[in-house]
């Protein structure tokens, strides 16, 4: 139980810190928003990536309280960013089973001054995995206080056209693992063509993610791709860097 007693103590003393992957407009690379991406400076294991620590806090249930933590600290991170700027938040599957999270994003907006529509929720489909009245009841809640729903990771795992249908999503999260493959791989850019087609289709913004190199991104423009995300644009930055980064910009 160390590993466990550790975390519950970083968390009790708020000791995380979120990084900020910028997204772009793809046409003219304006800065649309960014993503929160959570990270635990360990004292003597240095910088922790969420695979190292986000499994044993959904293990244990410490992620009700983190997740919590990181809705705040984003929500009241982005208020400083400049107005429209959309914040992104990746949410466990465990945190829609619970019922106080409607009321902690409520709470997480409030006491931030953040517009419901600059805080966008990610969800990955494995969230999504058995159909649930309870779940689909509680995107719908969070929809109508005016947040955005992202499909994270979309294309991989149980990934099901009927989510589409069934939730309401506002964005497809193109995986990095398909971007990443469709310079050199003609199936993978097939499928990154068929995803794109498939949210403008249904009327949803679709973003990429993981595009590392200029030769993507212009296939990605080329193929009417409307948002990008990814190493070849900018890593993720500490909130302070992005606040230098989005002052040099406006
Ligand atoms: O940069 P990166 O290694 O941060 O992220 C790795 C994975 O961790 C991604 O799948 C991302 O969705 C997830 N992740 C990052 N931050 C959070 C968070 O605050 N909560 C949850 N549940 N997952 C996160
Ligand atoms: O939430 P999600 O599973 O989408 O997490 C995004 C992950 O992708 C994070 O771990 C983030 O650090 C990582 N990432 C962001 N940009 C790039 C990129 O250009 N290339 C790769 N390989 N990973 C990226
Ligand atoms: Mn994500
Ligand atoms: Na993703």
């Amino acid at each position: 139980h160390r590993q466990e007693d550790e975390l519950r103590q970083a968390i009790a003393d708020e000791r995380f810190e979120i990084h900020y992957q910028p997204r772009y407009r793809s046409a003219g690379l304006h800065i649309i928003g960014a993503e929160a991406l959570l990270r635990w400076p360990h004292a003597e294991r240095g910088l922790l990536l969420p695979e190292s620590f986000i499994p044993l806090a959904e293990e244990t249930g410490l992620i009700a309280t983190l997740g919590n933590w990181v809705l705040r600290q984003a929500c009241r991170d982005a208020v400083a960013w400049p107005d429209g700027l959309v914040v992104s938040v990746n949410l466990s599957p465990l945190q829609l089973r619970h019922e106080q999270l409607l009321d902690e994003v409520k709470a997480a907006l409030a006491e931030s001054g953040l517009p419901a529509s600059r805080l966008e929720l990610e969800i990955t489909e494995s969230a999504l995995l058995q159909e649930n009245a309870g779940t689909l009841a509680l995107l719908s809640s969070l929809k109508a206080l005016g947040v955005r729903l992202a499909m994270d990771d979309f294309g991989t795992g149980y990934s099901s056209l009927s989510n589409l249908r069934t939730y309401p999503f506002d964005v497809i999260k193109i995986d990095t693992s398909f971007v990443g493959g469709m310079q050199q791989n003609a199936e993978d850019h097939s499928i990154v063509r068929a995803l794109i087609d498939l949210g403008r289709g249904l009327n949803l913004q679709v973003t990429a993610e993981g595009v590392e190199t200029a030769e993507q991104l212009r296939l990605l423009q080329a193929d009417g791709c409307t948002e990008v995300q990814g190493f070849h644009m900018s890593r993720p930055l500490a909130a302070d860097a992005l606040l230098t980064l989005l002052a040099r910009r406006t």
